[in-house]
């Protein structure tokens, strides 16, 4: 799905401010009839729960109500008029006036609706929008929701950072004419000191004649470079452009050019122009190397989480810029967009930035292993008729298309992730697998695909493995298992890794590694939660990864500090940051600064 846009077809109202805000509540029905009977005020983009102090609301599960008055612009009269929710956490319904105009499950990726028909230029309209936060054996990720005694609702889920939810990302009115671009896919390649650019371009037509190919007029493609000088042209719905000389994207440098797509009617005029950043380069798994522009990548960073104070997930420019400083300032070169996509503004900004994304899906939690935990109770098989079942396989499948169809674009994203800790040693987990790894390559051929793997599935247990093209390991050997004896974690680690380098050959990746760290205490031994011990539990990672040559990579768990659940193993959130949840750096973020300084843009040292 295309990103909304000005270009000299298209117009663009960001919707962002205080909406009316209200719970769902059985005496209230169909709150979209009318003005919300509230006084309450909600920003977008933000994740309402911590807005305000009722517990009612933070501990909501359910429906939630946002409402504004709209007015298109006057001058849209001969365009489509389009409403574009960039998300809802977990599932989104949007009205226009009474009208339902469109609903949409999965609450990290976009949706929109034509609204043509409900609406007049120069005139005002009501939009509502609900948002539910129910995760099911069938959301991603899963959850379930149960019912006290006292008849309070609660959630229940398999991951460990807060369930925020509200309309985190923005909200878009948007112009485009009825034949349009409605989709665009750019793939890259480099042959010599040329860049190759193929790109396939589909036109739709809106309202009469409706349709992908209806009415079907000519397809025109211009390629500038940064300095906007016309470097290749094309006709026709697909082709491949070459570029004489390209500069190419490079990690920590990236170049971008644009590609002006224009749909042209039958008489020749243009009817609609799309522009799109491209970066030219190559990603390739070739043995046990990751490979770049065909030059050995090593990924040095963090898994993140979209996460502040008050604003919840809600998007934020200046924390943006901010957390991407203090990545560049340590030295890293890539994240990864643990444990759901991102808000497109962080994809928009690393393509620009050069910084590598490995981008992963929401399901995050398909492993019911972890549920008894301390009280005793045997663990539900995860893959199984009455858990994740066919139809949560669906759903999975169809949150993958839908997050490719987002962001295959991005020069920045150098692999998927369909899945983070899944129980990749449970029975059902390659039936449920192997459809999914066939589906992301049939989607994108283009970039390797990957897993994250759990620590309790070793190489001797693990069962999916070889269906990628690159083994992510998530470890936490020095924190939840030789807890405070760093002299065991060592040797453990490094013979888990040398095994997984034997058996598979090919890359490795530590996507997570680290521990809870509190800032501002010290001991001169080896104690878990001092800023000492976060640095040691690092450094035996490092002197590992040195010595595995299948190890192309490693990723901090985690940027910063981040809210979960409450529960015994947490302090107000997850404290396993290198840096604070508002941005301090702990005596960690100097070490890592220490080590990846000293390496090039390729993380080679
Ligand atoms: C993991 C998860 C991550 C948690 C982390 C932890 O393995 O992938 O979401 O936050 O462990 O700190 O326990």
């Amino acid at each position: 799905m295309l990103k909304p846009q000005t270009s000299s077809t298209r117009e663009l109202v960001r919707l962002d401010g205080l909406w009316r805000f209200a719970l769902d509540t059985p005496d209230a029905p169909r709150p979209w009839s009318a003005t919300l009977a509230t006084t309450r005020e909600a920003p977008v983009p933000a994740s309402y729960n911590d807005l305000f102090t009722d517990p009612v609301i933070r501990d909501h599960v359910g429906w939630v109500w946002y409402q504004r008055e709209v007015r298109v612009p006057r001058g849209w009269g001969d365009d489509r008029v389009i409403v574009r929710v960039d998300a809802a956490t977990h599932e989104g319904v949007v009205y226009v006036d009474d009208v339902e105009v469109v609903r949409h499950v999965g609450g990290y990726l976009p949706f929109e609706a034509d609204i043509t028909e409900h609406v007049r230029p120069g005139a005002p309209f009501r939009l509502t929008i609900g948002v539910n936060n129910v995760l099911t054996n069938e959301t991603q990720p899963p959850g379930r929701v149960e019912v006290l005694a006292d008849g309070r609702k609660k959630q229940r889920y398999f991951h460990d950072f807060y369930n925020y939810a509200g309309l985190a990302r923005s909200v878009w009115l948007a112009s485009r004419p009825a034949v349009h671009v409605s989709d665009i896919t750019v793939t890259t390649d480099i042959d010599g000191a040329d860049g190759v650019v193929r790109y396939a371009v589909s036109v739709s037509v809106s309202g009469e004649g409706e349709g992908e190919g209806a009415g079907e007029g000519a397809v025109r493609v211009v390629l500038r470079d940064a300095d906007r000088a016309v470097v290749a042209e094309g006709d026709g719905a697909t082709g491949e452009l070459r570029v004489a000389d390209a500069t190419l994207w490079r990690p920590g440098a990236g170049y971008l050019y644009e590609l002006a797509v224009e749909a042209l009617r039958p008489d020749g005029e243009v009817s609609d122009e799309y522009r799109l950043p491209v970066g030219i380069r190559t990603v390739e798994v070739r043995g046990i190397e990751f490979l770049i522009n065909g030059e050995p990548f090593y990924f040095t960073g963090f898994g993140k989480h979209e996460d502040i104070a008050v604003k919840g997930k809600g998007h934020d420019d200046a924390f943006l810029v901010h957390d991407f400083q203090l990545i560049d300032w340590v030295g890293a070169n890539s994240i990864r967009t643990s444990h759901y996509p991102y808000a497109e503004e962080v994809m928009d900004f690393a393509d620009r930035h050069g910084i590598v994304v490995i981008d992963e899906t929401a399901a995050v939690g398909l492993n019911f292993g972890l549920i008894g935990g301390l009280t005793g109770q045997k663990a539900p098989a995860t893959f199984s008729p009455e858990s994740i079942n066919d139809a949560a396989q669906a759903s999975h499948a169809q949150h993958i298309r839908e997050l490719i169809d987002r962001d295959k674009n991005h020069p920045c994203v150098v692999m998927w992730s369909i899945a983070n800790e899944p129980a990749s040693a449970e029975e059902g987990v390659r039936e449920y697998f192997a459809p999914l790894v066939d589906l992301t390559r049939e989607a994108d051929p283009s970039r390797p695909v990957t897993y994250v793997n759990v620590m309790m599935a070793p190489p001797e247990a693990e069962l999916i493995a070889d269906l990628f093209d690159v083994i992510c390991l998530n470890r936490y050997y020095g924190w939840y298992v030789h807890t405070g004896d760093l002299t065991s974690a060592e040797p453990a680690l490094l013979a888990e890794l040398q095994l997984w380098g034997e058996k598979y050959q090919r890359p490795l990746i530590m996507t997570e590694y680290g521990g809870d760290t509190m800032p501002g205490l010290h001991s001169v031994w080896e104690q878990p939660w001092t800023e000492e011990y976060q640095v040691a539990l690092l450094d035996i990672y490092h002197r590992a990864h040195d010595s595995v040559p299948a190890v192309v990579g490693e990723q901090v768990w985690n940027f910063a500090d981040f809210q979960t659940s409450v529960g015994i193993f947490r302090v107000d959130g997850n404290k396993k940051g290198v840096f604070t949840r508002d941005r301090r750096p702990k005596a960690a973020a100097h070490a890592l600064r220490a080590r990846w300084t000293k390496r090039d843009a390729n993380g080679q040292p």
